[in-house]
């Protein structure tokens, strides 16, 4: 059985302050339990020694980003290593705001991607087309490079260690959702991929989520579909009603 995921990416939101209250709510419900088997939070690199220190032990914490290399002079950035030590245990590598806004590449999140496996913590790695690419019905060859480019150099072990994200980019922040047909398509072909690669065991054993605009009205259908595990969500996993209800609508 996949494991099922429900992740939130809380983007540059949150003041210290901020999130030690979402953390106190999130963690008055998580006690009622919740029908997802792993819980993310993404906070800012800011928050997430409090976080890990104050969230209930049941929700892992991860990092929004990382460095690629162990140290060193590169200004304001932030190593694996560094985010080991704070306790959280998961990395998001290659969100399509990282990839658009600060041009991470296929290549350079596959050097991010090695660093987090080799510090033993698990990597949500982010796929998804652009909205003229799939108006040109060219999102099928953007997956496949971002998949095959950012991932495709790993073994059986380092693959499987790996969280996927398919979110398109149209449906990030805009609250246009891809419809669970659209979501399962793709979900499937990014499972097709791996198990081309990999072979039939991995690829269903790899837990690929949905994101873009995922909130507690869509999250059930989506998650209904075959290929689709969980969710990273957006704006909703700052509202700890929303995204417990979201980790509830398996
Ligand atoms: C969104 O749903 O807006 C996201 O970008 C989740 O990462």
């Amino acid at each position: 059985m996949r494991k099922k995921i429900v992740a939130g990416n809380w983007k540059m939101n949150l003041t210290v302050n901020e999130a030690e209250s979402l953390v106190k709510e999130l963690n008055q419900k998580v006690k009622e339990g919740v029908k997802a088997d792993q819980l993310i939070v993404f906070p800012s690199f800011t928050n997430i020694v409090s976080v890990v220190n104050s969230i209930d032990y049941s929700i892992n914490v991860g990092a929004q980003n990382c460095h690629e290399s162990k140290s060193g002079a590169y200004t304001g950035e932030v190593s694996v290593d560094m985010i080991q030590s704070t306790g959280a245990t998961v990395i998001l590598v290659g969100h399509s705001e990282r990839r658009a806004y600060f041009g991470e590449t296929n290549e350079l999140l596959a050097k991010k991607v090695d660093a987090v496996l080799a510090a033993d913590m698990q990597a949500v790695y982010c796929c998804g087309e652009t909205l003229p690419e799939r108006e040109a019905n060219n999102h099928f060859r953007v997956i496949e490079s971002q998949i095959s480019e950012g991932l495709f150099h790993l073994d059986e072990s380092g693959i499987s260690e790996v969280v996927i994200a398919y979110e398109p980019v149209w449906a990030i922040g805009t609250g246009v959702t891809a419809s669970s047909d659209q979501a399962q398509e793709v979900h499937a072909f990014i499972r097709s991929l791996i198990e081309k690669k990999y072979g039939n065991e991995i690829a269903e054993q790899i837990s690929i989520l949905y994101g873009g605009s995922c909130n507690p009205k869509n999250a059930e259908e989506l998650f209904r579909q075959k290929d689709v595990d969980g969710g990273l969500i957006g704006g909703a996993a700052l509202k700890a009603n929303d995204f417990i209800q979201i980790a509830n609508s398996y």
